[in-house]
C-alpha cells in the first residue's frame, strides 16, 4: 500500500522516522513521510525525515519550545496552522498515496491534540482513508497523561476511519523505565505495522500465490472503530549453513533432517507451519491487549520465501480467525519476501470490549470531575476549549 504518514509530536515523529529508515533500508518506495511539532528540538533530532519535510508550527505562541501536555494547545495551534500542515502535504506530493497515517502518542500536548484535528481536515479535503497510529501511555507517567490519551481516542474515532492502538504499558518490561523502553517499542511497532502497510508491494522477491491489495486493507478497516495487530515468526534452517560444515556431514544432516523437520516442508507440512504461526501471532502479545473474539474484520497476512508459503495454509488460517473471531469477514494473503524467517501478522479490526481503554476513560472521568471542581472555586472552565473545535 502506498502510505503517507504524518509524524505528530515527538513519538509521532520519531517512529514515521523508522518507518522512513525501513523504506530506504529495503529500497522500497511504500512510504512517505512528513513530521509536524512544536518543539523545534524534537524535530532536529529527527534522521530520515527530509529537512524540508519537518514542519514547526505554533512558533508565534510557543516559539520552538513545544506544548508540555496541553492538548488544547496542541489542538489550537494545529486548528489556525492547518494551511501550513496542509501546504508540507501538498508540497511534499501525495500522488499515488492509497491512505493517509497520522501517527502520534497519545498522552502527551501535540499528538493528542493535533491528530484529531488534522485528521477530520484531510477527510474533508482528500478521498483515500486516513488512519491514525496511536500510543497510550503507560499509567505510571501519570492521571494526566490517562486524561490527555482519552479525550484524545474518544475525538479520534470520530475523526478518523480507523484508530491502530499500541499500548507502551502492555510492551514495557518489568523494571524497565518508559522512556528506556521507546527505542526498542518503536522497533516493535515498525516492524509490525510495517509489514501490514507495505502489504500488496510488488518487490524483487517475485510474485505470491495470493498477494493481496490496498483495498483489501481498506475494506477489512471500514468497520472503524479501534484495531490491535498480532504478529509472530520462525526461522527457517539455513541450507548454505549444513553445506558449508566438513566432516561428519553426512551423519549430522540425517539427524539434522530428523530434528529439524522444516528442512524438507511439503504440501501438509507448509500448511500446518502457516496455521501455527498465525496462531500464535492472534493468541499473543497483540499491539494492544483485548480480547479477540471481539473483532469484526480481521486480514491475515504471511511473509517469507514464495517456495515456503503455499495457498492451502493461508486458506487453513483465516479459516481458523473466522472460526474465533465475531465477524465473519477474513482476508488474507501471502507476501513474498527474501528472508531467512516466516512471518505472520493478524490485524483484528475493530475491536471492542478493552479493559485498558475501560481503565483509561475511568482515569479521565476522575480527572474531569476533580478538574470541574477547580473550576467551580476558580470560575473557569478547563474543559470546554477541546470539544468546541468538534460541535
Ligand atoms: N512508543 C513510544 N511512545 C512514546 C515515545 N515518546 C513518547 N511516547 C508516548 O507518547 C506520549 C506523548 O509524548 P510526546 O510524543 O513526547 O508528546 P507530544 O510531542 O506533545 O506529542 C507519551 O506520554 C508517551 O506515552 C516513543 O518514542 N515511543
Ligand atoms: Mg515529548
Amino acid at each position: 500500500m502506498k502510505v503517507f504518514f504524518i509524524g505528530y509530536g515527538q513519538a509521532g515523529g520519531k517512529i514515521v522516522d523508522k518507518f522512513i529508515e525501513s523504506n530506504l533500508r529495503t529500497g522500497s518506495d511504500s512510504f512517505r513521510g512528513i513530521a509536524i511539532n512544536t518543539a523545534r528540538t524534537d524535530l532536529m533530532g529527527l534522521q530520515h525525515i527530509a529537512f524540508e519535510d519537518r514542519v514547526l508550527i505554533g512558533q508565534t505562541v510557543v516559539k520552538g519550545h513545544g506544548v508540555g501536555t496541553d492538548n488544547d494547545a496542541g489542538a489550537r495551534i494545529t486548528f489556525d496552522e492547518i494551511d501550513i500542515i496542509m501546504n508540507a502535504i501538498d508540497r511534499k506530493g501525495i500522488g499515488g498515496t492509497e491512505a493517509f497515517i497520522i501517527v502520534a502518542g497519545l498522552g502527551g500536548g501535540t499528538g493528542s491534540g493535533g491528530a484529531p484535528v488534522l485528521a477530520r481536515y484531510l477527510k474533508k479535503v482528500y478521498h483515500e482513508p486516513v488512519y491514525v497510529l496511536g500510543m497510550l501511555p503507560a499509567p505510571e507517567e501519570g492521571k494526566l497523561y490517562s486524561y490527555n490519551a482519552a479525550r484524545s481516542l474518544a475525538t479520534l474515532v470520530n475523526e478518523a476511519d480507523n484508530v491502530f492502538l499500541f499500548d507502551n504499558s502492555a510492551w514495557k518490561n518489568e523494571g524497565e523505565s518508559i522512556k528506556g523502553a521507546f527505542e526498542r517499542l518503536n522497533d516493535e511497532i515498525v516492524r509490525r505495522f510495517g509489514i501490514l502497510f507495505r502489504a500488496g508491494e510488488i518487490g524483487a522477491a517475485g510474485i505470491g500465490e495470493m498477494v493481496i491489495d490496498s483495498s483489501e486493507i481498506i475494506n477489512t478497516l471500514r468497520g472503524g472503530g479501534i484495531s490491535s495487530l498480532g504478529y509472530a515468526i520462525t526461522e527457517l534452517s539455513d541450507p548454505e549453513f549444513e553445506s558449508e560444515r566438513g566432516i561428519g556431514k553426512l551423519f549430522r544432516r540425517q539427524t539434522r533432517r530428523e530434528e529439524r523437520p522444516e528442512d524438507k516442508l511439503i504440501g501438509e507440512d507448509k500448511a500446518s507451519r502457516t496455521l501455527s504461526l498465525v496462531r500464535r501471532a492472534m493468541l499473543g502479545r497483540l499491539t494492544m491487549p483485548c480480547d479477540y473474539t471481539t473483532a469484526a474484520r480481521a486480514l491475515v497476512l504471511v511473509a517469507g520465501p514464495p517456495n515456503e508459503l503455499d495457498r492451502k495454509g493461508i486458506e487453513k488460517a483465516k479459516s481458523w480467525v473466522e472460526e474465533n473471531i465475531a465477524g465473519v469477514e477474513v482476508r488474507g494473503g501471502d507476501f513474498p519476501a527474501q528472508s531467512r524467517y516466516i512471518a505472520a501478522i493478524v490485524l483484528l479490526a475493530t475491536i471492542t470490549n478493552t479493559p485498558r481503554i475501560t481503565k483509561l476513560i475511568e482515569t479521565a472521568k476522575e480527572i474531569k470531575e476533580a478538574n470541574e471542581k477547580l473550576d467551580e472555586q476558580s470560575g473557569m472552565k478547563m474543559d470546554e476549549s477541546i470539544d468546541l473545535l468538534f460541535e
